[in-house]
This record gives structure tokens, C-alpha cells and sequence, in this order.
């Protein structure tokens, strides 16, 4: 049994980031997959542990770590293995300032395609109306409560929905112009802003084939590869269950091509 146990999801978003890091530290850690459609997290057994009901936490020893960026920052300054939060003052701004305006601003609109055409579609087919209304019921937080309610039955307004487009697009044009200025994110070297980054992104060329691709954006889509093809982040998405991770295989092409629509990738995700 390692000392380290992380409880997660996919391999996706906040699941990701601290499962990723984990991963390019080099520490063993003890990996408990949370079923977050069949409400794994709301379980007692997990609220024993993360009394908020979401996911990710992680154990070390008798200390309990919630909230994945936080946690992925504890990580780094804990262990031993190669420093993510690397170069000077001024590139450890800019890894936390993209690390902020990506779980403040960007991550709600990605996440806001992923509950409507994936999280809620598929939990109420697996589970029916009554079963959900009643899971929904004892979730502890008044917003994931909404959040769930809003992707099962439908709910987000078109409003909501075109702010998130919005926000992606703009967030695909200052990825790209800063890509450009340099191989990783945020610094000459591999940092957490790339790990947070790469969370969020890898299917853009799938969810956003019209906005990324590589002649739109060919900074990303370098920086795609390059995340993609390092050991930790191949180690890092086996662990995952669900086509939501197993979009990341579209970055095993050389080449993508512009196209107008999103791909059908299962249930419509986008
Ligand atoms: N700010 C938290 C957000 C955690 C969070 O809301 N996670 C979602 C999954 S991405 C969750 O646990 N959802 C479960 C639920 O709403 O029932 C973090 O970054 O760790």
C-alpha cells in the first residue's frame, strides 16, 4: 500500500491534474477510481473523506488534500522528482496566473460542455429520473446540486451555453498567441500550468475542430503532441474508464485538418 492515495475520476480536468502531476513526480500513489456517474461521491464511505462530495482528494499518511490545483502545488513542494513549478520568480507567475485564469474563468465553460452532452446524458440513461432526482437530493453542495440538475434535464440556457463558446474561443486564441512565444506554457520548462493546461485542451481538436486544428493552431497542437506523447501522461490516461478519456487518442494523428463540426464522439460530447 502506497502512503499516497488519490481518489479520482478521469483523467480529465481536476480528476487529471493532480493524477497527472502524481505521474511526472514519480510518486507511488494508491489510485481509487470514483465512479462519478454512478455517484461514487456521495457515497458516505467518500464523504468520510471529502466531506464536500467531490472529487479529487487525496490521503497522505493522515493528512487529507482537496481542491486539484491546491493539491497538485502540495505535490510538487512535497516530493522529490523533477520541479514543476520550475525558473524564476517571474515564470512561477505566470504558471499560477495561468493556473487561475484556467480554473476561474476557462475550466467552467469546458466543464459546462462536458456535464451537458456527456455527464448528464449519460447518467440519466444509466439511471432513470427517479433514481437521479433522488441522488441529486443527497448531494451536500446547493451548486453541484444545481450543476446536476441543469445537465440531466437539459437546463443550461443558450445563453450560458454561448458565453461558454465564448469563453473557449477566447481561451484558444491566447493559448495559441502565448504558445508561441515559447515551447511550454508558461516557462522554458514542463511546468503545472502545461499539466493544468493539457487537462483541459486535449480534445480541443475533436471538440473544437472548427477553432483548433493544425492550421489554425499549430503552437497548440505541437503542445498537445508533446504533453501527449510524454511516459507520465501515457501512464496517466490508461487509468481511464470512459470515451471522455479515450478522446485523447485523437492526438496520435500527424495531421488535422480543419473541419466544421465537432466529431460524434459518444453521446455528442463536444
Ligand atoms: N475546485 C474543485 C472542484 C472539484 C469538483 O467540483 N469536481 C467535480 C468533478 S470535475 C465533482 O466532484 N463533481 C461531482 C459532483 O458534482 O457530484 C477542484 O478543483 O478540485
Amino acid at each position: 500500500m502506497a502512503e499516497v492515495t488519490l481518489y479520482h475520476w478521469e483523467p480529465n480536468a481536476n480528476s487529471g491534474k493532480p493524477m497527472l502531476a502524481l505521474m511526472e513526480k514519480g510518486v507511488a500513489f494508491d489510485s481509487h477510481y470514483i465512479d462519478m456517474l454512478n455517484f461514487e461521491q456521495h457515497r458516505p464511505e467518500y464523504l468520510a473523506i471529502n466531506p464536500q462530495g467531490t472529487i479529487p482528494a487525496m490521503t497522505y499518511g493522515d493528512r487529507v488534500l482537496v481542491e486539484s490545483t491546491a493539491i497538485m502545488e502540495y505535490v510538487n513542494e512535497q516530493f522529490a522528482g523533477p520541479d514543476l513549478m520550475p525558473g524564476d520568480a517571474r515564470d512561477r507567475w505566470r504558471i499560477r496566473w495561468w493556473m487561475k485564469f484556467m480554473d476561474q474563468w476557462l475550466a467552467p465553460s469546458f466543464s459546462m460542455f462536458g456535464w451537458k452532452y456527456f455527464v448528464g446524458p449519460n447518467a440519466l440513461a444509466a439511471h432513470g429520473q427517479e433514481k437521479i432526482e433522488a441522488q441529486i437530493a443527497r448531494i451536500p453542495l446547493p451548486e453541484r446540486q444545481t450543476a446536476w440538475r441543469k445537465a440531466v434535464f437539459g437546463l443550461f440556457s443558450e445563453a450560458e451555453m454561448a458565453e461558454s463558446g465564448r469563453r473557449i474561443a477566447v481561451g484558444i486564441e491566447m493559448l495559441e498567441r502565448e504558445l508561441g512565444k515559447r515551447e511550454w506554457l508558461a516557462s522554458d520548462h514542463y511546468s503545472l500550468a502545461d499539466v493544468n493546461g493539457f487537462n483541459l485542451a486535449y480534445a480541443l481538436p475533436l471538440s473544437q475542430p472548427h477553432l483548433s486544428n493544425d492550421d489554425l493552431t499549430p503552437n497548440i497542437m505541437r503542445w498537445l503532441r508533446a504533453i501527449y506523447r510524454r511516459p507520465a501522461t501515457q501512464a496517466c490516461w490508461k487509468l481511464g474508464r470512459t470515451p471522455m478519456a479515450s478522446r485523447v487518442a485523437i492526438l496520435e494523428q500527424d495531421y488535422i485538418p480543419p473541419r466544421a463540426e465537432a466529431e460524434g464522439i459518444v453521446s455528442g460530447v463536444r
